[in-house]
């Protein structure tokens, strides 16, 4: 029997998950202890664990290895039977999600910080995932964080290292560690789900694409996927070998930081089609030639063409979608007659209602989208729907794009992000918002409708979520939404959300930035942006 020993120590303050799970700066977590209290606290928080099996890996960036083996002592002593780690430590969110799911695990611990940058100076994150394969709902995060805060010891079993290159079974003390491949179970999944042969003949065809890893998670399962099971040329996947700190780059599959990708997709005589995933690969973003589709656009071109793939030939109980995330979707719903939900922002709100059956597909304009496959969004899914449709309608992107636009209209859609302001500054500008009279007043010409603080009912559990953003609704269909990010690290982010449809089809080639002019300016003017952040211009535009 191996050594149980029993550390003492002391809470941290601010261990409390955010939109998804605990992040924070490497140096944060490589404090003595902190990592140990919170995996201590998320041990203590979701019933017995004795017996059990566990999922376990993550995106590769630094300190992924240590924390995996200092997390397989701990549930040694927290009486485990087994821990499933993907080999080299990787696992990527949604093929996490397809293995506590597939083999019916004690949920997971997926550790990750997403899209922000990894490094020792940078970020490191860690989450637990729920049997379902989900993210936890909010009830067992607050537990987690309650225990965070009275915690006075840990326990781990003293045992060396293991190899976590080695695909196999090893022990520590009587648990067993399977080092498995992280790839091979994922791959099956979407070979049940997008038709593969008709992407085989669209890649002989001479169809030409190109996917950005940007050094992170999804490298090993493009490779296998897109290269190797679908016959895209060989150098398809850029950036496909998953580095510490994402080879210096920010893992985010947007404009601004995937501009290798956006690059090589300009120009005549560039590929048919290009995409790109995130540090822990659930993100997505995808591109034609010269042409950019926003996330909020994706979801609703994925749900109109959804039956051309096998996974969903039966069509869709429904469509979810984030509050922020555009109502494009909600027109491709009111035509096919099914509900769209409208949830907070975070992937774990979407679980219920997948759960229940009542959505097929769910999407955020935070470039995620993911259906009832996994309970995670899943970024090479995506991909790999919109190569089917792709396959399958022999058009462009960038036709099939404009073509749904002409037949729903087009919500058209920005994000401005105003990042590592103060928190204080931050805050003050949300009070400031909360506290203003809308409701019925005029603002540049037009009528707010509805102004509040989005707050939740989940139709299946019935749990309430509160403060989910401000939002002014024009009583012509705009709104603009303001929120405080919940995944930063570093002071406070401002997400501003600014939408608005337009019917008429001259006007949707007009590039958001012109067409939402009028709109931007009343955002900033009445949130008082550049006065109270100091900020003229926000960071990102997406
Ligand atoms: C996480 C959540 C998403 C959310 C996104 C942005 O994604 O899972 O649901 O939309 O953060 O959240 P926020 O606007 O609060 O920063 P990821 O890819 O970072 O895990």
């Amino acid at each position: 029997m191996a050594h149980v020993k029993t550390v003492v120590t002391t809470p941290f303050a601010g261990q409390k998950p955010g939109t998804s799970g605990l992040r924070k700066k490497v140096s944060v977590f490589i404090q003595p202890h902190y990592l140990e209290n919170f995996v201590q606290s998320v041990f203590d928080s979701i019933g017995n664990t004795v017996g059990k099996t566990l999922a376990l890996g993550g995106d590769g960036r630094y300190f992924n290895r240590t924390a995996i083996q200092t997390i397989l002592r701990m549930a040694a002593a927290a009486g485990f039977a087994r821990v499933m780690v993907g080999r080299g430590g990787i696992l990527s969110t949604p093929a996490a999600s397809c293995v506590i799911r597939k083999y019916k695990t004690f949920g997971g611990i997926i550790l990750s910080a997403s899209h922000n940058p990894g490094g020792p100076d940078e970020d490191f994150g860690i989450k637990y995932n729920i049997p379902a394969g989900g993210p936890a709902p909010e009830a067992i995060t607050e537990a987690i964080y309650a225990r965070s805060l009275t915690i006075q010891s840990y326990k781990l079993v003293e045992s060396d290292d293991i190899d976590l290159d080695q695909l196999g079974t090893v022990r520590i003390g009587t648990m067993e560690v399977d080092i498995f491949d992280p790839v091979a179970d994922y791959a099956a999944l979407m070979e049940t789900l997008v038709d593969f042969a008709a992407i085989r003949a669209l890649f002989a065809s001479g169809f030409k694409m190109r996917f950005d890893a940007m050094h992170a998670v999804t490298g090993p399962y493009a490779h296998e996927i897109l290269e190797r099971r679908l016959g895209a040329a060989p150098g398809t996947v850029m950036n496909g070998i998953p580095l510490e700190d994402f080879g210096g780059g920010h893992p985010d599959p947007n404009l601004a930081h995937a501009h290798d990708l956006v690059a090589a997709l300009s120009g005549p005589e560039s590929p048919d089609f290009g995409a790109a995933s995130d540090g822990d690969g659930d993100r997505n973003m995808i591109l034609g030639r010269d042409f950019y589709v926003t996330p909020s656009d994706s979801l609703a071109v994925l749900a109109a063409n959804a039956p051309l793939c096998p996974g969903y030939t039966r069509g869709l109980a429904g469509i979810a979608r984030s509050m922020p995330t555009s109502a494009a979707a909600d027109r491709v719903a009111a035509k096919l007659g099914i509900p769209c939900y409208e949830t907070p922002t975070g992937w774990k709100f979407f679980g219920t209602l997948l759960d229940a059956g009542k959505a097929t597909l769910c999407g955020e304009e935070s470039f995620g989208t993911g259906s009832d496959h996994v309970r995670e969004k899943d970024g090479l899914w995506a991909v790999l729907m919109w190569l089917n449709v792709l396959a399958r309608r022999r058009e462009s992107v960038a036709d099939i794009v404009t073509a749904h636009w002409r037949e729903f209209g087009r919500n058209v859609y920005s994000r401005h992000d105003y990042e590592g302001i103060e928190t204080a500054a931050a805050e003050g500008l949300m009070d400031h918002l909360r506290g203003l009279p809308l409701v019925g007043t005029e603002l540049d010409g037009r009528t707010v409708s509805v102004f509040d603080d989005f707050a939740y009912t989940d139709p299946v559990d019935g749990s309430v979520s509160t403060k989910q953003g401000i939002r002014v609704l024009f009583e012509d269909g705009a709104r603009i939404v303001y929120r405080l990010s919940g995944t930063g690290t570093q002071g406070a982010t401002l997400r501003v959300y600014i939408e608005q449809y337009e019917a008429d089809p001259s006007r949707h080639g007009l590039d958001p930035q012109v067409a939402l002019v009028d709109l931007i300016a009343t955002a900033r003017r009445l949130a008082q942006i550049e006065d109270r952040t100091g900020r003229a211009e926000p960071t990102v535009i997406t």
